[in-house]
C-alpha cells in the first residue's frame, strides 16, 4: 500500500456513477485519451480515486471498468469503500440487500446483460469483484521514500496507518459509526479531531459543500451525485479542481440530501 508520488497524482473524491463529470475533470486536469483507450496525463501523473465510484448515479459500470482498466494498466489507483465492499459481495453471489443506490448498480448490469449477453457479461463482473475486493483499505504516498500522504475513503485512526486487517478496512469503509440515529441514519463520531502526526491524511465519503480542512485532514466528497460537485486534490501541488454536477442525481431533495444542511434556509 505504499507508492511514491512521483510526477504527481491526482487525487479524486466519491465518484457515485456520474461519469460525465468524472470525464469532464480528467480534461480539465490535462488528462488525454490515446488510442488504446487510456486516460494518460502528459507528465506523467497518476489518478488515485478514494473509492464509491458507482452506485446511487448513472454510470455505475463505466465508472467501475474505467478504475479496472486504468489500474491494471498501472495508470490509477483505487481504494475500498462502503459501496465498493457491498457491490462486491453481491458480485460474489452472497446474499446482500442493495439499497442507498447500489440497487441502480444491478438495474445496470441487466440491462448491459440484455446488450452484450450472458457471457461478456459473466466476465465483466468477475473482473469487476477481484478489482473490488483486492482493493487496499488506504494508501501511504512517500516522496523519496518518507511517507507524506494518507488516501482513505471514511477515516482513519493513525495507529491502523500501515497496517491492514478486517477491524482497519472497515473503520476505513464507514469511518468512526457510533450506531444509528431514530432515523436510520449512522451517527458519525469525528474522528480526524484525533488526528495526530505530519502525514495528511485526504478522504472522502461524507459529502460536504466545500473541502473540510482540519487538523492536517481533507474532505474531498463534495456531493456530485447530490447535485455538488467533483473534487480533485493535487498532490504534491496541494491544488483543488473541481467540476460541477450537472444535475442532482440521487433523487435526494430538502432534507435526505446531506449537502441540505449546509444550505442557508
Ligand atoms: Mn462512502
Amino acid at each position: 500500500m505504499r507508492f511514491e508520488v512521483g510526477e504527481g497524482i491526482d487525487i479524486i473524491g466519491d465518484i457515485h456513477a456520474c461519469f460525465d463529470e468524472f470525464l469532464l475533470l480528467l480534461k480539465k486536469l490535462g488528462y488525454q485519451q490515446n488510442k488504446k483507450g487510456y486516460f494518460n496525463h502528459p507528465n506523467g501523473r497518476k489518478l488515485v480515486s478514494l473509492g464509491d465510484v458507482m452506485s446511487r448515479g448513472p454510470k455505475s459500470i463505466e465508472s467501475m471498468t474505467f478504475f479496472l482498466e486504468h489500474v491494471e494498466a498501472g495508470l490509477a489507483y483505487m481504494i475500498d469503500s462502503n459501496h465498493g465492499w457491498k457491490i462486491a459481495r453481491w458480485l460474489d453471489g452472497r446474499n446482500v440487500q442493495l439499497r442507498h443506490g447500489d440497487e441502480n448498480v444491478a438495474e445496470e448490469f441487466k440491462q448491459f446483460e440484455e446488450k452484450y449477453g450472458t457471457n461478456k457479461t459473466k466476465d465483466l463482473k468477475a473482473k469487476l469483484k477481484k478489482l473490488l475486493m483486492d482493493a487496499p483499505s488506504h494508501y501511504i504516498f512517500t516522496e523519496k521514500g518518507k511517507e507524506k500522504l494518507v488516501c482513505t475513503h471514511a477515516g482513519i485512526k493513525d495507529e491502523y496507518i500501515g497496517k491492514e486487517n478486517n477491524k482497519i478496512k472497515n473503520f476505513c469503509r464507514y469511518g468512526d459509526v457510533a450506531g444509528m440515529d431514530e432515523k436510520g441514519k449512522p451517527i458519525r463520531r469525528n474522528w480526524f479531531e484525533k488526528h495526530d502526526n505530519k502525514l495528511l491524511i485526504v478522504w472522502g465519503h461524507d459529502p460536504k459543500p466545500e473541502p473540510l480542512i482540519i487538523n492536517n485532514t481533507i474532505n474531498i466528497d463534495q456531493g456530485v451525485v447530490f447535485g455538488g460537485k467533483l473534487t480533485c486534490f493535487r498532490y504534491p501541488e496541494k491544488q483543488f479542481i473541481f467540476v460541477e454536477a450537472m444535475k442532482n442525481y440521487s433523487g435526494k431533495n430538502d432534507l435526505n440530501n446531506p449537502l441540505y444542511k449546509y444550505e442557508t434556509h
